[in-house]
């Protein structure tokens, strides 16, 4: 009896989990990342691994392991989509680690969902 209540619990707890993907599909963009943060993804359309940065992000090398407390760091030549809700920031990614390569400007308010529209995708090495 106790086993089912368990199988009962867990099915609906799905039900609503893929009725929660399917209803903010559409706005994920909106709801994706909150308001004051700056979100990178691993993947295109703000999907796979996420970090939030409420202040602000200033790493001169994504592949330095040194600050394993950072998720960003994992995430060296894989990140594929940003959203930007920082009031008045503008934080400028580039290819390379040390501020160096190819150099693209994240504005405010900005969401890019596939950043090979930039020539970008997979190779964000270096933030700020
Ligand atoms: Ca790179």
């Amino acid at each position: 009896m106790k086993k089912m209540r368990v199988a009962v619990t867990f099915i609906s707890g799905v039900a609503i989990a893929m009725g929660g993907l399917l209803a903010s599909a559409p706005t994920a963009s909106a709801a994706g990342c909150p308001s004051y943060d700056i979100c990178f993804y691993e993947h295109t359309s703000y999907a796979g691994a996420q970090s939030n940065y409420a202040s602000g992000v200033w790493i001169r090398d994504l592949a330095y392991t040194g600050y394993n407390q950072m998720p960003l760091i994992k995430m060296n030549d894989s990140i594929s989509s940003i959203i930007n809700n920082i009031p008045n920031n503008t934080t400028p990614v580039w290819s390379d680690r040390l501020m160096n390569g190819q150099l693209l400007y994240v504005s405010n308010g900005k969401s890019y969902a596939n950043l090979g529209d930039y020539g970008m995708n997979d190779k964000i090495s270096s933030i700020g």
